[in-house]
């Protein structure tokens, strides 16, 4: 079962580690927030925990205080981002079939347009 601990071929432990640069929105003591490397909309941000869970079910099971983190972080983010007031999307894609290619949970947080548009 998860437990956290980093792994060693994970591509946002090793951006949580500062092995891999990313350009950094906000971090806190539990999460990391950054600039995804493909846009899909203005304001286009990832939320990761500091600590690896592979999807959101991974994490809200094994670490429910850290799944609600997250969710808060969201509203954090969109605040920095100036989108907070004109509404933002939140979305983790969970697993192979809904297109989850990096397998440590992040929130997608989407926003500075109207969205009906973008494809995430
Ligand atoms: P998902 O499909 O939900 O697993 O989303 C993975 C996202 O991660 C995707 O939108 C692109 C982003 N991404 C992949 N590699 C990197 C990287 O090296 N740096 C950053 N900042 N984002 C990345």
């Amino acid at each position: 079962m998860a437990d956290g601990q980093p792994q060693p071929d994970c591509l946002f432990c090793k951006i949580v580690a500062g092995e891999i640069p990313a350009t950094v929105v906000r971090e806190t003591d539990l999460t990391l927030a950054f600039k995804d490397i493909n846009p899909q909309a203005p304001v286009h941000d990832l939320i990761v925990p500091r600590a690896h869970y592979a999807n959101a079910a991974e994490l809200a099971f094994g670490a429910p205080e850290l799944a609600a983190a997250v969710l808060l972080e969201a509203r954090e983010v969109a605040k920095t981002e100036g989108i907070a007031d004109g509404g933002y999307r939140v979305v983790f894609n969970t697993d192979a079939h809904a297109g989850q290619t990096v397998f440590h949970v992040h929130a997608h947080v989407l926003g500075g347009d109207f969205l009906a548009h973008f494809g995430t």
